[in-house]
């Protein structure tokens, strides 16, 4: 409770609020008319009029009524917690699918306000909530139009979909594996992707820094090729029309081939979040996959790694990192290495060496072991990916045994 509340705040302030004050209640049910009790209620209207408080953000999702009977008693605007990562997503996407998720996902969660309260909600303007261009004049039309601007949306996004899945089948015929990096907000992916690739995503002390998924490749000590993606981060009580909005994101996760599951080790949740990581997982059909854990920022853990050593008894194959610094590096590359192994056969290869593009070609997609070079042929033994084995179909000399 107390963790959920320090984290509502935090994602209060990334949305550009100032937290002035919060509050508890204990209830076996949640009161149906204002959530809360209504003499808890009374009490934070007085606080609310007393220190000119213009927003209350509940750590839960309110149902319209509950949101308009709490406006009454407070006399200010009242969010729940779906309506404040919605509005971080809004102000964080940069692409025009991210943004049109975005809107969609927000519209849809207004819907049922609207239907009922329109007129009420009409009145919010600026601050947190909906805002900004097509966002605000939204609220001030009605449903039909609200549902006209949906459906819209709906087709260009269809559009932008099948743009992005024609980039990735030009991705597929290069048939390099996919690791897709996931894990809760701020646990250092983006950090991460940029030690591994030398890419440069952004990557910053705040929640949901990063909505659009990158794509860098990495190549491995072993040679072997990866294509690595920086996804957005995953929030216990994800709202789920967000998991929706972000299935082409998420996308990239259900079809990745590893995945390497970033944990704050020195965040005092780090076994809450890797819970909530893997309920999303589940939830967009990406569980059972192998999965890397990487146990990160351990820089910070001031020597008391009571806490690591305990996962890495849970995860034995995980590895312990500081992205920031570089340490452990190596040890993930090498564990990276061998989960993707068993995606390989092992062969010899016998080419001519005018065959310079098929050379060059094997240097490119498979991992050369042992090379020699006699008369007009060179000899290869190498560890290539099943799915290019047509491709050097004439030249292999014999097949070895899958290691
Ligand atoms: N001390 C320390 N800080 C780190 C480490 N890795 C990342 N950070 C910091 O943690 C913060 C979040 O890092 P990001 O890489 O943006 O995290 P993310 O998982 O991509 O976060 P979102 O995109 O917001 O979900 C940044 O301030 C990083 O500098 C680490 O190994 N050690
Ligand atoms: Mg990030």
């Amino acid at each position: 409770m107390r963790d959920s509340l320090d984290e509502l705040a935090e994602l209060a302030a990334t949305a550009g609020g100032e937290v002035v004050g919060e509050g508890v209640q204990k209830l076996d049910t949640p009161n149906a008319a204002t959530f809360i009790g209504k003499g808890k209620a009374d009490e934070f209207g007085t606080h609310c009029r007393q220190h000119n408080v213009d927003t209350v953000i509940f750590d839960d999702e309110l149902s319209p009524a509950q949101i308009r009977n709490l406006e009454k008693v407070f006399n200010c605007k009242v969010l729940d917690r779906t309506s404040l990562i919605l509005d971080i997503f809004a102000r964080r996407a940069r692409t025009r699918e991210g943004k049109l998720q975005i809107e969609l996902a927000q519209l849809q969660h207004l819907l049922p306000r609207l239907t009922r309260f329109w007129g009420h909600l009409s009145r919010q303007k600026g601050g947190i909530g909906m805002r900004g261009g097509e966002g605000e004049t939204q609220l001030e039309t009605d449903r039909r139009r609200v549902q006209d601007r949906i459906a819209r949306i709906r087709v260009e996004l269809e559009v932008v979909r099948r743009q992005r899945s024609t980039q990735r089948q030009a991705r597929q015929r290069n048939r390099w594996p996919l690791a897709s990096i996931v894990g809760y907000t701020n646990a250092g992916k983006s950090t991460l992707l940029n030690r591994l690739t030398g890419a440069d995503v952004l990557a910053v002390d705040k929640l949901f820094a990063t909505l659009d998924p990158t794509t860098r490749r990495l190549r491995l000590p072993s040679n072997q090729n990866v294509l690595l993606t920086d996804t957005v981060g995953f929030i216990r009580k994800l709202p789920h029309g967000l998991v929706e909005a972000f299935k082409a994101t998420l996308e990239e996760v259900v079809q990745a081939d590893l995945l390497l599951h970033v944990v704050d080790v020195s965040h005092p949740q780090a076994n809450e979040q890797i819970q909530s990581v893997d309920a999303v997982l589940k939830e967009i059909g990406a569980d059972g996959k192998p999965t890397v854990m990487v146990f990160n920022k351990t820089d910070r853990l001031n020597g008391s790694r009571e806490a690591l050593n305990r996962l890495l008894d849970r995860y034995p194959h995980g590895v312990a990192i500081s992205a920031a610094s570089g340490d452990g590096i190596p040890a993930l590359l090498a564990e990276l290495g061998t989960q993707l192994r068993p995606a390989r056969e092992f062969m010899e290869l016998k080419v001519p060496h005018e065959q310079a593009g098929v050379i060059a070609r094997l240097h490119e997609v498979g991992q050369v072991i042992e090379r020699r070079y006699s008369g007009k042929t060179a000899r290869f033994k190498v560890r290539i990916p099943p799915h290019f084995h047509h491709e050097f179909a004439p030249f292999i000399v014999r097949g070895l045994q899958a290691v």
